[in-house]
């Protein structure tokens, strides 16, 4: 819901078309925020459909759908659930749009990603998942709360997993051009990555049913927008990984150029030889998630 909003306040798409096996809520939820194309400034078109067929062919696809955490559960636990889901949905979404760019959302985010690009037997340049928009947007916001600098006038990265294995390289954060680590103390800067590593399951345990919902819908709204306009802008982003950084065929968080067609190129930060051994790290983690998913 707050993804389609965005974009239909963006007013740069002819339609954005909301996809539910309940149908009603799709079409009821597409009514409501059609009510606020003049509160909005839009006229983008806005509908609610039953399936990925009926909603026709469209340039970006964002997947959301999937069971979410219970307070408790962590996102690995609903690898071979969401995988169906996704996988459906993937090759759903390759015949009625085989030209599409696919953004997933759904967890375990990099493998979910992963597994919707063999499903949808796209080129990687046109899968990618939405996760470190995300983690580097709650890393800026707790940064933030410091009183260091505005939240977007924080600079960081999120990579690695979207999980545990998250990693937020401090060697290339900046708060208004300085470096954070000059700005914030050691011990408090650790504690900050520390909570934005577990920010998703801090939603789900205060909001007990459902998870985090307004600051995914928009980092995924901004990733579709960005690559809309060919913006070339570098995000944060689950990418199959190329060599760069000397991890391959494996979907993982890295510093991916957008463009209209999905990642245009992945993007070497000077990271040190810590924090490139923790996304190595990282990658080879989700690698193991995935043969045990093809292996069930
Ligand atoms: C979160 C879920 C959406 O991080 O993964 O809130």
């Amino acid at each position: 819901m707050i993804a389609a909003m965005r974009l239909a306040d963006a007013d740069v798409f002819d339609e954005v078309v909301l996809v539910d096996i309940d149908e009603g809520r799709a079409a009821g939820v597409a009514l409501d925020l059609t009510h606020t194309a003049a509160l909005g400034r839009f006229s983008t078109r806005i509908s609610g459909v039953g399936t990925v067929e009926a909603a026709g062919p469209a340039d970006y696809v964002i997947i959301t759908a999937g069971k979410p955490r219970t307070p408790g559960m962590s996102r690995s636990d609903l690898i071979s659930t969401n995988a169906a889901i996704v996988g459906d949905i993937a090759r759903r979404v390759a015949v009625t749009s085989p030209r599409a760019v696919i953004v997933v959302v759904t967890n375990p985010l990099d493998e979910m990603t992963h597994h919707a690009w063999l499903s949808s037997g796209f080129p990687a340049e046109r899968v990618v998942g939405m996760a470190g928009v995300l983690d580097t947007a709650r890393f800026q916001a707790l940064a933030a709360l410091t009183g260091a600098a505005r939240a977007d006038k924080i600079q960081a990265w999120a990579l690695g997993s979207h999980g545990e294995e998250m990693v937020i390289p401090l060697s290339q954060a900046t708060a208004a051009g300085r470096p954070l680590n000059a700005v914030i103390p050691a011990a408090e800067l650790d504690a900050i990555v520390d909570r934005a590593r577990g920010s998703g399951a801090e939603v789900v345990g205060l909001l007990k049913s459902g998870s985090a919902f307004m600051a995914p819908g928009m980092s995924a709204a901004r990733m579709v927008l960005a690559m809309n306009a060919d913006s070339g802008e570098i995000m944060p982003a689950a990418v199959l990984a190329d060599g760069t950084y000397g991890i391959r065929d494996v979907y993982v968080g890295l510093p991916a150029r957008l463009g209209r067609a999905g990642v245009r190129e992945i993007v070497q930060l000077d990271l040190q030889p810590g924090e490139l051994a923790m996304l190595r790290e990282a990658a080879e983690r989700i690698r193991e998630r995935l043969a045990r998913l093809e292996a069930a």
